[in-house]
Protein backbone atom coordinates (compact mmCIF):
# COMPACT_ATOMS: atom_id res chain seq x y z
CA UNK A 1 0.00 0.00 0.00
CA UNK A 2 1.24 3.79 -0.85
CA UNK A 3 1.67 6.00 1.51
CA UNK A 4 -1.35 8.24 0.41
CA UNK A 5 -3.58 5.26 0.01
CA UNK A 6 -2.65 4.16 3.50
CA UNK A 7 -3.70 7.74 4.90
CA UNK A 8 -6.96 7.66 3.31
CA UNK A 9 -7.76 4.30 4.87
CA UNK A 10 -6.56 5.72 8.33
CA UNK A 11 -9.26 7.98 7.67
CA UNK A 12 -11.66 6.09 6.49
CA UNK A 13 -11.49 4.12 9.89
CA UNK A 14 -11.00 7.45 11.81
CA UNK A 15 -14.62 8.66 10.01
CA UNK A 16 -16.41 5.34 10.25
CA UNK A 17 -15.15 5.58 14.38
CA UNK A 18 -14.46 2.12 14.10
CA UNK A 19 -10.85 2.71 16.27
CA UNK A 20 -11.05 1.52 19.87
CA UNK A 21 -13.32 3.65 21.72
CA UNK A 22 -12.12 5.80 24.29
CA UNK A 23 -12.91 4.43 27.98
CA UNK A 24 -16.08 5.32 29.16
CA UNK A 25 -18.65 4.73 31.10
CA UNK A 26 -21.45 2.69 29.74
CA UNK A 27 -24.91 3.75 28.98
CA UNK A 28 -26.87 4.82 30.56
CA UNK A 29 -24.45 6.71 32.27
CA UNK A 30 -26.92 7.86 34.98
CA UNK A 31 -28.10 4.88 36.63
CA UNK A 32 -29.47 6.21 40.11
CA UNK A 33 -32.22 8.30 39.20
CA UNK A 34 -34.75 8.48 35.88
CA UNK A 35 -32.86 11.17 33.66
CA UNK A 36 -33.81 12.94 30.19
CA UNK A 37 -33.11 15.42 28.11
CA UNK A 38 -29.65 15.84 28.47
CA UNK A 39 -27.71 19.35 27.92
CA UNK A 40 -23.77 19.10 27.96
CA UNK A 41 -21.58 21.84 28.05
CA UNK A 42 -17.14 22.03 28.91
CA UNK A 43 -17.26 24.93 31.15
CA UNK A 44 -13.70 26.87 32.00
CA UNK A 45 -12.62 24.22 34.32
CA UNK A 46 -12.17 21.83 32.14
CA UNK A 47 -15.21 19.82 33.63
CA UNK A 48 -17.89 18.05 31.31
CA UNK A 49 -21.48 19.11 32.53
CA UNK A 50 -24.61 17.76 32.10
CA UNK A 51 -27.76 19.79 33.26
CA UNK A 52 -30.94 17.17 32.43
CA UNK A 53 -34.41 17.39 33.82
CA UNK A 54 -35.29 14.38 35.92
CA UNK A 55 -38.19 12.04 35.95
CA UNK A 56 -40.62 11.03 38.82
CA UNK A 57 -39.77 7.24 40.61
CA UNK A 58 -42.59 5.92 40.60
CA UNK A 59 -43.48 7.46 36.96
CA UNK A 60 -46.15 9.41 37.24
CA UNK A 61 -45.99 11.48 33.70
CA UNK A 62 -44.62 14.66 32.31
CA UNK A 63 -46.64 16.73 35.12
CA UNK A 64 -44.65 15.76 38.03
CA UNK A 65 -41.42 16.40 36.57
CA UNK A 66 -39.56 18.46 39.45
CA UNK A 67 -36.42 18.98 40.03
CA UNK A 68 -33.07 19.41 38.56
CA UNK A 69 -29.86 17.42 38.93
CA UNK A 70 -26.53 18.75 37.23
CA UNK A 71 -24.13 15.98 36.38
CA UNK A 72 -20.15 16.45 35.70
CA UNK A 73 -16.70 14.41 34.95
CA UNK A 74 -13.36 15.13 33.65
CA UNK A 75 -12.62 11.37 32.29
CA UNK A 76 -16.27 10.44 30.64
CA UNK A 77 -16.16 7.57 33.65
CA UNK A 78 -16.41 8.89 36.82
CA UNK A 79 -19.64 11.02 36.67
CA UNK A 80 -20.61 13.61 39.94
CA UNK A 81 -23.91 13.98 41.22
CA UNK A 82 -23.65 17.55 42.21
CA UNK A 83 -27.22 17.22 43.82
CA UNK A 84 -30.66 18.87 43.09
CA UNK A 85 -29.80 22.63 42.24
CA UNK A 86 -33.04 23.70 41.75
CA UNK A 87 -36.93 22.51 42.45
CA UNK A 88 -40.43 24.27 41.29
CA UNK A 89 -39.94 25.48 45.09
CA UNK A 90 -37.87 27.82 44.24
CA UNK A 91 -39.70 29.30 41.36
CA UNK A 92 -42.21 32.11 43.13
CA UNK A 93 -43.94 33.16 39.81
CA UNK A 94 -44.48 29.62 38.75
CA UNK A 95 -47.92 27.13 38.93
CA UNK A 96 -49.30 26.74 42.63
CA UNK A 97 -48.83 23.19 42.19
CA UNK A 98 -45.89 22.54 40.79
CA UNK A 99 -44.35 20.38 38.34
CA UNK A 100 -43.47 20.73 34.38
CA UNK A 101 -40.15 21.58 35.49
CA UNK A 102 -38.79 20.23 31.54
CA UNK A 103 -36.07 20.49 29.60
CA UNK A 104 -32.88 22.93 30.68
CA UNK A 105 -29.96 24.87 29.54
CA UNK A 106 -26.95 26.57 30.47
CA UNK A 107 -24.80 29.49 29.59
CA UNK A 108 -21.88 30.99 31.63
CA UNK A 109 -21.37 34.30 30.21
CA UNK A 110 -18.73 37.20 32.55
CA UNK A 111 -17.89 34.72 35.50
CA UNK A 112 -22.05 33.86 35.80
CA UNK A 113 -23.84 30.74 34.94
CA UNK A 114 -27.39 31.17 33.52
CA UNK A 115 -29.81 28.34 33.79
CA UNK A 116 -32.55 28.67 31.68
CA UNK A 117 -35.67 26.07 32.06
CA UNK A 118 -39.28 26.05 31.06
CA UNK A 119 -41.92 26.35 33.78
CA UNK A 120 -45.62 27.32 33.39
CA UNK A 121 -47.07 30.22 35.96
CA UNK A 122 -51.10 29.63 36.85
CA UNK A 123 -52.97 32.02 34.83
CA UNK A 124 -55.97 31.69 32.53
CA UNK A 125 -56.28 28.31 30.46
CA UNK A 126 -54.28 25.44 31.04
CA UNK A 127 -50.22 24.91 31.82
CA UNK A 128 -49.72 25.01 28.17
CA UNK A 129 -50.99 28.79 27.56
CA UNK A 130 -48.70 29.68 30.80
CA UNK A 131 -44.97 28.02 29.89
CA UNK A 132 -42.56 30.64 30.45
CA UNK A 133 -38.73 30.74 30.18
CA UNK A 134 -37.63 30.80 34.10
CA UNK A 135 -33.71 31.88 34.55
CA UNK A 136 -31.77 31.27 37.53
CA UNK A 137 -28.07 32.33 38.28
CA UNK A 138 -24.80 31.03 39.86
CA UNK A 139 -21.54 32.12 40.13
CA UNK A 140 -20.73 28.08 40.32
CA UNK A 141 -22.13 25.56 38.04
CA UNK A 142 -23.32 23.06 39.91
CA UNK A 143 -24.98 25.17 42.92
CA UNK A 144 -26.41 27.87 44.36
CA UNK A 145 -28.70 29.11 41.79
CA UNK A 146 -31.21 31.70 42.67
CA UNK A 147 -34.18 31.92 40.04
CA UNK A 148 -33.91 35.90 39.23
CA UNK A 149 -37.80 35.25 37.23
CA UNK A 150 -38.54 34.62 33.56
CA UNK A 151 -37.56 36.16 30.21
CA UNK A 152 -40.44 38.29 29.73
CA UNK A 153 -42.18 39.06 25.89
CA UNK A 154 -41.39 35.29 24.69
CA UNK A 155 -44.17 32.72 23.04
CA UNK A 156 -45.61 30.32 25.90
CA UNK A 157 -43.37 27.38 24.56
CA UNK A 158 -40.73 24.75 25.98
CA UNK A 159 -37.22 23.50 26.05
CA UNK A 160 -34.90 26.63 25.89
CA UNK A 161 -31.45 26.56 24.52
CA UNK A 162 -28.78 29.13 24.51
CA UNK A 163 -26.16 29.33 22.12
CA UNK A 164 -23.03 32.30 22.79
CA UNK A 165 -21.36 32.67 19.54
CA UNK A 166 -17.75 33.77 19.06
CA UNK A 167 -18.39 37.70 19.02
CA UNK A 168 -20.18 37.18 21.77
CA UNK A 169 -23.55 37.25 21.02
CA UNK A 170 -26.26 35.19 23.05
CA UNK A 171 -29.59 33.48 20.81
CA UNK A 172 -32.47 32.00 22.59
CA UNK A 173 -33.80 29.21 20.52
CA UNK A 174 -37.27 27.36 22.35
CA UNK A 175 -40.26 26.57 21.32
CA UNK A 176 -42.60 22.99 20.66
CA UNK A 177 -45.89 21.73 19.79
CA UNK A 178 -43.86 21.94 16.04
CA UNK A 179 -42.82 25.48 16.83
CA UNK A 180 -39.08 26.73 16.66
CA UNK A 181 -38.80 29.63 17.82
CA UNK A 182 -35.86 31.97 18.28
CA UNK A 183 -34.65 35.39 19.22
CA UNK A 184 -31.50 37.59 20.05
CA UNK A 185 -30.75 37.97 23.79
CA UNK A 186 -29.29 41.11 25.55
CA UNK A 187 -25.78 41.46 27.07
CA UNK A 188 -28.21 40.56 30.35
CA UNK A 189 -28.53 37.51 29.22
CA UNK A 190 -32.29 37.65 30.84
CA UNK A 191 -34.24 40.28 28.21
CA UNK A 192 -34.77 39.51 24.72
CA UNK A 193 -33.78 42.38 21.84
CA UNK A 194 -36.98 41.81 20.13
CA UNK A 195 -40.04 39.78 19.55
CA UNK A 196 -39.14 35.92 19.05
CA UNK A 197 -38.92 34.67 15.01
CA UNK A 198 -39.97 31.40 13.65
CA UNK A 199 -37.40 29.60 11.56
CA UNK A 200 -37.33 28.38 8.56
CA UNK A 201 -35.92 25.00 7.08
CA UNK A 202 -36.33 22.83 10.15
CA UNK A 203 -38.12 20.16 8.20
CA UNK A 204 -40.93 18.10 10.87
CA UNK A 205 -39.61 20.05 13.57
CA UNK A 206 -41.30 18.90 17.12
CA UNK A 207 -39.03 20.53 20.13
CA UNK A 208 -35.52 20.25 22.13
CA UNK A 209 -33.29 22.31 19.56
CA UNK A 210 -29.91 22.39 20.95
CA UNK A 211 -27.37 25.00 18.77
CA UNK A 212 -23.78 24.33 18.41
CA UNK A 213 -20.77 25.41 16.17
CA UNK A 214 -18.31 23.47 13.96
CA UNK A 215 -16.00 24.83 11.67
CA UNK A 216 -18.16 27.93 11.59
CA UNK A 217 -20.84 26.44 10.74
CA UNK A 218 -24.06 26.52 13.07
CA UNK A 219 -25.94 23.33 13.82
CA UNK A 220 -29.07 22.86 15.32
CA UNK A 221 -30.05 19.52 15.98
CA UNK A 222 -34.02 18.70 17.26
CA UNK A 223 -36.39 15.66 17.80
CA UNK A 224 -38.86 15.17 15.02
CA UNK A 225 -42.54 14.03 14.85
CA UNK A 226 -41.57 10.18 13.69
CA UNK A 227 -44.54 7.93 14.70
CA UNK A 228 -43.41 5.18 17.39
CA UNK A 229 -40.30 7.24 18.69
CA UNK A 230 -39.08 10.84 17.53
CA UNK A 231 -35.83 10.74 15.62
CA UNK A 232 -33.15 13.24 16.28
CA UNK A 233 -32.40 15.22 13.13
CA UNK A 234 -29.78 17.84 12.51
CA UNK A 235 -30.21 21.22 10.21
CA UNK A 236 -27.34 23.30 9.33
CA UNK A 237 -26.83 27.19 9.07
CA UNK A 238 -24.21 29.96 7.74
CA UNK A 239 -26.08 32.29 10.05
CA UNK A 240 -27.17 31.96 13.77
CA UNK A 241 -31.09 32.28 13.30
CA UNK A 242 -31.15 30.09 10.05
CA UNK A 243 -32.53 29.77 7.51
CA UNK A 244 -31.75 26.24 8.36
CA UNK A 245 -30.96 22.99 5.99
CA UNK A 246 -32.17 20.32 7.09
CA UNK A 247 -29.82 17.01 6.64
CA UNK A 248 -31.68 14.45 8.53
CA UNK A 249 -31.96 12.19 11.15
CA UNK A 250 -28.72 10.98 12.90
CA UNK A 251 -29.92 9.45 15.62
CA UNK A 252 -32.68 6.81 15.52
CA UNK A 253 -36.01 6.50 17.62
CA UNK A 254 -34.84 4.46 21.14
CA UNK A 255 -37.50 2.45 23.04
CA UNK A 256 -39.23 5.73 24.39
CA UNK A 257 -41.37 8.04 22.52
CA UNK A 258 -39.46 11.24 23.38
CA UNK A 259 -36.00 12.16 22.32
CA UNK A 260 -34.04 15.24 23.00
CA UNK A 261 -30.20 16.24 23.21
CA UNK A 262 -27.10 17.76 22.75
CA UNK A 263 -23.41 17.87 21.23
CA UNK A 264 -20.07 18.90 22.51
CA UNK A 265 -16.71 18.76 22.08
CA UNK A 266 -14.76 17.20 24.95
CA UNK A 267 -10.94 16.43 24.64
CA UNK A 268 -10.79 16.16 21.05
CA UNK A 269 -14.30 13.77 20.45
CA UNK A 270 -17.68 14.99 19.51
CA UNK A 271 -20.67 13.43 21.46
CA UNK A 272 -24.22 13.29 21.32
CA UNK A 273 -26.04 13.34 24.62
CA UNK A 274 -29.77 11.64 24.64
CA UNK A 275 -31.87 9.91 26.32
CA UNK A 276 -33.72 6.78 26.26
CA UNK A 277 -35.89 4.25 28.25
CA UNK A 278 -33.20 1.07 29.05
CA UNK A 279 -32.77 1.74 32.88
CA UNK A 280 -36.37 0.90 33.24
CA UNK A 281 -37.10 -1.40 30.33
CA UNK A 282 -38.45 1.35 28.27
CA UNK A 283 -41.14 2.78 30.63
CA UNK A 284 -42.25 6.27 28.77
CA UNK A 285 -41.68 8.05 32.26
CA UNK A 286 -38.89 7.01 33.16
CA UNK A 287 -35.88 7.96 31.23
CA UNK A 288 -32.10 7.23 30.93
CA UNK A 289 -29.52 9.71 30.11
CA UNK A 290 -26.62 8.10 27.37
CA UNK A 291 -24.27 9.66 25.41
CA UNK A 292 -22.32 8.28 22.48
CA UNK A 293 -19.53 9.66 20.10
CA UNK A 294 -20.46 11.18 16.94
CA UNK A 295 -19.02 11.19 13.46
CA UNK A 296 -18.76 13.98 10.73
CA UNK A 297 -18.76 13.42 7.03
CA UNK A 298 -16.72 15.70 4.85
CA UNK A 299 -19.59 17.92 4.05
CA UNK A 300 -20.26 18.15 7.50
CA UNK A 301 -23.20 16.27 7.45
CA UNK A 302 -23.39 14.00 11.10
CA UNK A 303 -23.21 10.22 10.37
CA UNK A 304 -25.60 7.97 12.21
CA UNK A 305 -24.75 7.33 15.53
CA UNK A 306 -24.66 3.67 16.71
CA UNK A 307 -25.38 4.26 20.26
CA UNK A 308 -23.81 1.97 22.50
CA UNK A 309 -26.24 0.33 25.30
CA UNK A 310 -23.71 -1.34 28.18
CA UNK A 311 -20.33 -2.50 27.57
CA UNK A 312 -18.81 -5.17 25.28
CA UNK A 313 -16.09 -7.01 27.89
CA UNK A 314 -15.94 -7.22 31.54
CA UNK A 315 -15.29 -4.09 32.52
CA UNK A 316 -14.03 -3.54 36.36
CA UNK A 317 -14.89 -0.33 38.48
CA UNK A 318 -13.38 1.28 41.69
CA UNK A 319 -16.64 2.42 42.93
CA UNK A 320 -20.04 0.28 42.80
CA UNK A 321 -22.55 1.68 40.62
CA UNK A 322 -20.48 1.26 37.82
CA UNK A 323 -18.59 4.32 38.70
CA UNK A 324 -14.83 4.98 38.54
CA UNK A 325 -13.56 2.66 35.75
CA UNK A 326 -10.59 0.81 36.21
CA UNK A 327 -10.38 -1.12 32.95
CA UNK A 328 -11.72 -3.67 30.75
CA UNK A 329 -10.66 -7.45 30.07
CA UNK A 330 -11.31 -9.88 27.23
CA UNK A 331 -11.18 -13.66 27.55
CA UNK A 332 -8.15 -15.01 29.20
CA UNK A 333 -6.97 -15.82 33.18
CA UNK A 334 -5.13 -13.05 34.73
CA UNK A 335 -2.96 -13.71 38.02
CA UNK A 336 -2.85 -10.98 40.26
CA UNK A 337 0.73 -9.37 38.80
CA UNK A 338 -1.73 -9.55 35.27
CA UNK A 339 -4.40 -7.67 36.63
CA UNK A 340 -2.07 -5.05 38.52
CA UNK A 341 -0.28 -4.75 35.30
CA UNK A 342 -3.87 -3.90 33.46
CA UNK A 343 -4.36 -1.01 36.18
CA UNK A 344 -7.04 -3.36 37.70
CA UNK A 345 -5.91 -4.13 41.66
CA UNK A 346 -8.16 -6.78 42.91
CA UNK A 347 -8.30 -4.95 46.10
CA UNK A 348 -9.87 -2.06 44.26
CA UNK A 349 -12.51 -3.32 42.40
CA UNK A 350 -16.09 -2.59 43.61
CA UNK A 351 -18.47 -3.33 40.95
CA UNK A 352 -18.08 -5.76 37.61
CA UNK A 353 -19.99 -5.00 34.61
CA UNK A 354 -20.45 -8.37 32.38
CA UNK A 355 -22.16 -8.06 29.07
CA UNK A 356 -24.32 -10.93 27.96
CA UNK A 357 -22.53 -14.36 27.23
CA UNK A 358 -19.40 -13.89 29.76
CA UNK A 359 -18.54 -15.55 32.86
CA UNK A 360 -15.73 -13.55 35.00
CA UNK A 361 -14.51 -16.12 37.74
CA UNK A 362 -12.95 -14.28 40.81
CA UNK A 363 -10.59 -16.72 43.06
CA UNK A 364 -9.35 -16.04 46.01
CA UNK A 365 -5.92 -16.97 45.75
CA UNK A 366 -3.63 -16.48 42.66
CA UNK A 367 -3.78 -18.24 39.96
CA UNK A 368 -7.11 -19.34 39.89
CA UNK A 369 -6.66 -21.07 43.42
CA UNK A 370 -8.89 -20.96 46.78
CA UNK A 371 -12.43 -20.04 47.14
CA UNK A 372 -14.19 -18.16 43.84
CA UNK A 373 -16.74 -16.46 42.65
CA UNK A 374 -18.53 -16.93 39.82
CA UNK A 375 -20.64 -13.42 37.74
CA UNK A 376 -22.73 -13.45 34.90
CA UNK A 377 -23.94 -10.31 33.90
CA UNK A 378 -24.23 -7.21 35.42
CA UNK A 379 -23.07 -7.52 39.09
CA UNK A 380 -22.66 -4.31 40.92
CA UNK A 381 -21.57 -4.18 44.79
CA UNK A 382 -18.96 -7.06 45.30
CA UNK A 383 -19.17 -6.10 48.89
CA UNK A 384 -22.90 -6.95 49.48
CA UNK A 385 -21.62 -10.85 47.10
CA UNK A 386 -18.33 -10.61 50.33
CA UNK A 387 -16.03 -10.62 46.98
CA UNK A 388 -14.63 -7.18 47.45
CA UNK A 389 -11.36 -6.90 48.38
CA UNK A 390 -10.92 -10.23 48.55
CA UNK A 391 -10.32 -11.38 45.24
CA UNK A 392 -6.47 -12.16 43.65
CA UNK A 393 -6.98 -13.82 40.03
CA UNK A 394 -9.32 -13.47 37.57
CA UNK A 395 -10.54 -15.95 34.66
CA UNK A 396 -12.97 -14.83 32.26
CA UNK A 397 -15.11 -17.17 29.33
CA UNK A 398 -17.70 -17.22 26.54
CA UNK A 399 -20.67 -19.07 27.33
CA UNK A 400 -23.18 -19.93 24.43
CA UNK A 401 -25.62 -20.99 26.73
CA UNK A 402 -29.42 -18.87 26.06
CA UNK A 403 -29.45 -15.54 27.93
CA UNK A 404 -31.26 -15.21 31.58
CA UNK A 405 -33.06 -12.39 30.37
CA UNK A 406 -33.14 -11.17 34.34
CA UNK A 407 -29.49 -11.39 34.34
CA UNK A 408 -29.24 -8.76 31.44
CA UNK A 409 -29.94 -4.93 30.82
CA UNK A 410 -33.05 -2.94 32.59
CA UNK A 411 -34.23 -5.95 34.25
CA UNK A 412 -30.97 -6.19 36.27
CA UNK A 413 -30.42 -2.29 36.06
CA UNK A 414 -33.88 -2.69 38.25
CA UNK A 415 -32.42 -5.03 40.69
CA UNK A 416 -29.68 -2.71 41.51
CA UNK A 417 -31.11 0.62 41.12
CA UNK A 418 -34.42 1.44 41.43
CA UNK A 419 -37.60 -1.02 40.74
CA UNK A 420 -38.94 2.51 41.02
CA UNK A 421 -42.67 1.42 40.90
CA UNK A 422 -42.44 -1.07 43.47
CA UNK A 423 -40.56 1.22 45.84
CA UNK A 424 -42.47 3.42 48.34
CA UNK A 425 -42.36 3.75 51.59
CA UNK A 426 -43.38 0.30 53.02
CA UNK A 427 -41.12 -1.56 50.30
CA UNK A 428 -37.80 -1.51 52.15
CA UNK A 429 -35.89 -5.12 50.45
CA UNK A 430 -36.48 -4.75 47.21
CA UNK A 431 -33.26 -6.64 46.39
CA UNK A 432 -32.39 -8.66 49.75
CA UNK A 433 -31.68 -12.32 49.01
CA UNK A 434 -34.59 -14.11 50.40
CA UNK A 435 -34.14 -17.40 52.56
CA UNK A 436 -32.08 -18.70 50.30
CA UNK A 437 -30.39 -17.50 47.31
CA UNK A 438 -31.87 -17.84 43.68
CA UNK A 439 -29.43 -19.98 41.57
CA UNK A 440 -27.14 -17.61 40.20
CA UNK A 441 -26.31 -14.13 42.16
CA UNK A 442 -29.30 -12.39 41.90
CA UNK A 443 -32.93 -13.12 41.02
CA UNK A 444 -35.24 -10.26 40.52
CA UNK A 445 -36.59 -10.16 44.21
CA UNK A 446 -39.97 -8.22 45.40
CA UNK A 447 -41.08 -8.09 49.17
CA UNK A 448 -43.45 -5.76 50.18
CA UNK A 449 -47.31 -5.60 50.31
CA UNK A 450 -48.24 -2.36 47.63
CA UNK A 451 -50.39 -4.86 45.71
CA UNK A 452 -50.46 -4.78 42.01
CA UNK A 453 -46.75 -3.57 40.57
CA UNK A 454 -45.07 -4.57 37.59
CA UNK A 455 -41.84 -4.41 35.54
CA UNK A 456 -41.57 -4.77 31.82
CA UNK A 457 -38.95 -5.37 29.37
CA UNK A 458 -38.99 -5.22 25.51
CA UNK A 459 -37.55 -8.33 23.64
CA UNK A 460 -36.89 -8.27 19.68
CA UNK A 461 -37.91 -11.11 17.78
CA UNK A 462 -37.17 -12.60 14.30
CA UNK A 463 -40.78 -12.72 12.71
CA UNK A 464 -42.39 -16.18 11.83
CA UNK A 465 -40.37 -17.89 14.43
CA UNK A 466 -40.76 -20.44 16.99
CA UNK A 467 -39.86 -19.86 20.59
CA UNK A 468 -39.91 -21.05 23.73
CA UNK A 469 -40.37 -18.74 27.08
CA UNK A 470 -39.18 -20.36 30.17
CA UNK A 471 -38.84 -19.28 34.06
CA UNK A 472 -38.68 -20.35 37.33
CA UNK A 473 -40.98 -18.60 40.07
CA UNK A 474 -40.41 -18.64 43.55
CA UNK A 475 -42.55 -17.45 46.15
CA UNK A 476 -41.51 -17.30 50.42
CA UNK A 477 -43.74 -19.09 52.44
CA UNK A 478 -46.15 -17.10 54.03
CA UNK A 479 -46.30 -14.90 51.43
CA UNK A 480 -50.25 -13.98 50.36
CA UNK A 481 -51.24 -13.74 46.35
CA UNK A 482 -49.33 -14.24 43.35
CA UNK A 483 -45.98 -13.73 41.47
CA UNK A 484 -46.52 -13.79 37.60
CA UNK A 485 -44.16 -13.97 34.49
CA UNK A 486 -46.46 -12.54 31.49
CA UNK A 487 -45.84 -11.95 27.88
CA UNK A 488 -47.49 -9.19 25.92
CA UNK A 489 -47.84 -9.62 22.53
CA UNK A 490 -49.59 -8.10 19.88
CA UNK A 491 -50.42 -12.07 19.00
CA UNK A 492 -51.34 -14.94 20.87
CA UNK A 493 -48.34 -15.71 23.26
CA UNK A 494 -49.97 -17.68 25.83
CA UNK A 495 -47.78 -16.98 28.29
CA UNK A 496 -49.05 -16.12 31.40
CA UNK A 497 -47.18 -17.94 34.31
CA UNK A 498 -48.67 -17.66 37.90
CA UNK A 499 -47.01 -18.80 40.86
CA UNK A 500 -50.09 -19.12 43.73
CA UNK A 501 -48.00 -18.40 47.03
CA UNK A 502 -50.52 -19.87 49.04
CA UNK A 503 -50.29 -23.25 47.43
CA UNK A 504 -46.67 -23.14 46.08
CA UNK A 505 -44.88 -21.54 48.23
CA UNK A 506 -40.74 -22.32 48.82
CA UNK A 507 -39.62 -24.03 46.05
CA UNK A 508 -38.90 -22.92 42.57
CA UNK A 509 -41.74 -23.72 40.24
CA UNK A 510 -39.74 -23.92 36.74
CA UNK A 511 -42.52 -23.09 33.69
CA UNK A 512 -42.11 -23.44 30.12
CA UNK A 513 -44.28 -22.74 26.52
CA UNK A 514 -43.96 -22.23 22.66
CA UNK A 515 -45.30 -19.86 20.33
CA UNK A 516 -44.85 -18.56 17.15
CA UNK A 517 -44.24 -14.68 16.25
CA UNK A 518 -46.22 -14.30 13.13
CA UNK A 519 -45.29 -10.95 11.92
CA UNK A 520 -44.33 -9.33 14.69
CA UNK A 521 -40.98 -8.15 15.80
CA UNK A 522 -41.19 -7.17 19.56
CA UNK A 523 -42.49 -8.93 23.14
CA UNK A 524 -42.78 -7.25 25.99
CA UNK A 525 -41.99 -9.33 28.87
CA UNK A 526 -43.71 -7.94 32.57
CA UNK A 527 -42.88 -9.36 36.11
CA UNK A 528 -46.02 -8.66 38.20
CA UNK A 529 -47.06 -9.21 41.41
CA UNK A 530 -50.93 -9.63 42.13
CA UNK A 531 -53.05 -6.90 43.94
CA UNK A 532 -53.61 -8.59 47.34
CA UNK A 533 -49.67 -9.64 47.40
CA UNK A 534 -48.10 -9.50 50.59
CA UNK A 535 -45.03 -10.82 51.01
CA UNK A 536 -41.96 -11.75 49.09
CA UNK A 537 -41.59 -13.20 45.24
CA UNK A 538 -38.75 -13.54 43.08
CA UNK A 539 -37.84 -14.44 39.16
CA UNK A 540 -34.83 -16.24 37.72
CA UNK A 541 -33.75 -18.06 34.87
CA UNK A 542 -36.18 -16.08 32.33
CA UNK A 543 -35.23 -17.39 28.62
CA UNK A 544 -36.31 -16.62 25.29
CA UNK A 545 -34.95 -19.77 22.99
CA UNK A 546 -34.94 -19.83 19.30
CA UNK A 547 -36.34 -23.01 18.35
CA UNK A 548 -35.04 -24.25 15.09
O1 LIG B 1 -38.95 15.96 29.44
C1 LIG B 1 -40.12 16.74 29.27
C2 LIG B 1 -40.28 17.07 27.83
O2 LIG B 1 -40.29 15.87 27.04
C3 LIG B 1 -39.17 17.89 27.26
O3 LIG B 1 -39.26 19.24 27.57
C4 LIG B 1 -39.33 17.56 25.83
O4 LIG B 1 -38.27 17.95 25.03
C5 LIG B 1 -39.51 16.07 25.89
O5 LIG B 1 -38.30 15.38 26.06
Amino acid sequence: MNTSKQLIAALSILAAGSLEAAPRRSNPFVSHMFTADPSAHVWDDGRLYVYPSTDTSPPSGYASMDGYHVFSTDDLITWTDHGEMLHSDDVAWGREAGGYMWAPDCAYKNGTYYYYFPHPSDGEGSHRDNWKIGVAVSKSPASDFKVLGYIEGLEPYIDPCVFIDDDGRAYLYYGGYGKPYAARLKENMVEVESASVLMDGLDDFREGAFVFKRGGMYYMIYPDNSKGGHKMRHAVSEKPLGPWECKGVFLDKTNVLTTHGSCVEYKGQWYVFYHNGDLSGGQEHNRSICFDPIYFNADGTIQMVKPSRGVERPTFHREINFNGMLGALDVGEYTAAALAGHGIADDAVSSIEVPAGYVVECFEDDRGQGASWIFENNVIDLGRLGCDNTFSSIKISRKDAPENLVMNGSFELGVQQTISWWQGRRVTGVNRVLEEPADGYYALQYEGSRGMRHLTQKITLKPGTEYRLSAALKAAPGTKGEVRLQALAPFDAQCTFKLDAAENAGPWVEVSKRFNSGPHTEIALRLTTSKDFKGAGCWDDIVLVELR
